[in-house]
């Protein structure tokens, strides 16, 4: 007997996402990730001045806001053949990496957590499932002090973005030409005092957290497993003419690296609800029309696919082609290497700011070009972003925007196979129907993001 098992809307996740599957024997034997509104922000984006496209794509969403305004940037850079100071790139480092801090740090205790340690009995802990935690309760308790550190070392974390950019999320110092802050003396002292707190709260308490939740939950190493297809776009450059990065990009597929390359990659539409076209349209055709009517569509998420394959983002990949963790491709291999990327990213964060240079500027000026496009790459929280820009008359007339959550929480693509999460989810036991905890354990082990998967604000009426 097949049964059919909704888990909607995803909680703790960012805005909310869908998955139905079918269980048959006790195990997923088909399922569907969805993405239920409809956002348009490359629609919003045309017509306007370039040098506002950080401030609007950061808008996407509140959790990665530094990485679309890193990714606009970069593509405006590029396009004007702007190189920004050395100030300039490791500013932009900081911010970029003080919210990539933040995001890693709320995911794993207020995020993922929930999910493993069952917590006292008031919100936010409550409602919960009532099956399937195994810590003892001392174990629990310690967690749940964490828990409530873990909120302030967030928060300490978004203050080092706003010292360097003005307000968190959506940070003003990120901008094409550089940054915006003079690192002073004050600001410096200040940057290397909070990373030390946040630094210390990784090593001492966030490592050996995950790692009680790796040997407590061990089956976790089997289950969220998928076919090895990862994907990094290189994130935080070395020097300000982005030749080579701290996290490098690369395309690992079964035990082979190559490196990444944009004619690969294209967005296929059938199964999303956007104006039916091949998946073989180049990445700088324009944006397909919304059709929130579409049969066998099921999802605002367009379906990103590597030469035709669907391939996993987000930290394992980035560890794995940086070779810093290579264990294996499941739901508890991903929190684990979220947590080892922050102890890595700490010290390459208080290199930057040992390399800050007071008196030397931060800012490239430069002439918005009238005609071209280019494209702008990073590597956001969750994984490779893509941002391309055509400019027409000074104007923005094309914005193509590909997310880290829209790679992992893709639909099926032309040919039927599925996306990243839904290979994950296929063939996982569901030991009670009635309370799918594995498929809530294994959903934010990619850490969703439906708000960038989707990129407007209201489900369209047409
Ligand atoms: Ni809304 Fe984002 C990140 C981007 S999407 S969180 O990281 O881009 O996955």
């Amino acid at each position: 007997m097949t049964e059919k098992v909704v888990v909607g809307p995803i909680t703790r996740a960012n805005n909310e996402g869908h998955i139905e599957l079918r269980v048959e024997g006790g195990k997923v034997v088909d399922c569907r990730s969805s993405a239920l509104f409809f956002r348009g922000f490359e629609m919003m984006l045309e017509g306007r001045d370039p040098r506002d496209a950080p401030y609007f794509t950061e808008r996407i969403c509140g959790i990665c806001s530094s990485a679309h305004a890193t990714a606009a940037a970069f593509a405006l850079e590029n396009l004007a053949g702007v190189v920004p100071p050395k100030n300039g790139n490791l500013l932009r480092n900081l911010i970029f990496g003080a919210d990539i801090l933040q995001n890693h740090v709320r995911h794993f205790y207020m995020l993922a957590l929930p999910d493993y340690v069952r917590g006292p009995e008031r919100p936010p802990f409550v409602p919960r499932y009532k099956h399937g935690y195994r810590l003892t309760p001392e174990v629990e308790g310690r967690f749940i002090t964490h828990y409530f550190e873990a909120v302030n070392i967030s928060r300490i974390a978004h203050e080092l973005v706003t010292t360097l950019g003005g307000k968190a999320p959506f940070p003003h110092g990120i901008v094409a030409g550089g940054a915006t802050v003079p690192p002073d003396a004050a600001v410096i002292l200040d940057l290397r005092a909070k990373l030390s707190v946040i630094a210390r709260f990784i090593k001492e308490k966030m490592t050996p957290d995950a790692q009680i939740i790796a040997e407590s939950y061990p089956e976790y190493f089997r289950l969220g497993r998928r076919p090895q297809r990862l994907l990094v776009i290189g994130a935080f450059p070395k020097e300000p003419e982005r030749k080579t990065f701290h996290w490098p990009g690369g395309v690992v597929e079964n035990g082979t690296m190559a490196n990444f390359k944009i004619d690969p990659v294209t967005e296929h539409v059938r199964h999303s609800y956007f104006e039916d076209r091949p998946g073989t349209e180049p990445l700088d055709a324009p944006v397909p029309k919304p059709r929130p009517v579409k049969p066998g569509a099921y999802t605002w998420t367009m379906a990103p696919r590597y030469q035709g394959k669907a391939f996993e983002v987000g930290p394992l990949a980035r560890l794995w082609v940086l070779g810093r963790y290579r264990r294996g491709v499941s739901a508890m291999d991903r929190l684990i290497a979220r947590v080892t990327e922050c102890g890595h990213l700490c010290e390459l964060m208080r290199q930057w700011i040992d390399e800050l240079a007071p008196d030397e500027p931060v800012f490239t000026r430069f002439e918005t070009p009238e005609e071209g496009e280019a494209y702008g790459l990073t590597g956001a929280m969750r994984g490779a972003l893509l941002h391309y820009l055509r400019l027409e008359k000074g104007r923005i007339s094309r914005y193509r925007i590909i997310t880290p959550s829209a790679w992992n929480f893709s639909p099926r693509d032309d040919a039927g196979r599925p996306g990243p999460v839904e290979e994950a989810l296929l063939g996982t036991p569901i030991a009670d129907p009635k309370e799918p905890i594995e498929v809530g354990r294994i959903v934010r082990s990619f850490d969703p993001c439906y708000s960038c998967a989707t990129h407007i604000i209201v489900r369209s009426s047409s």
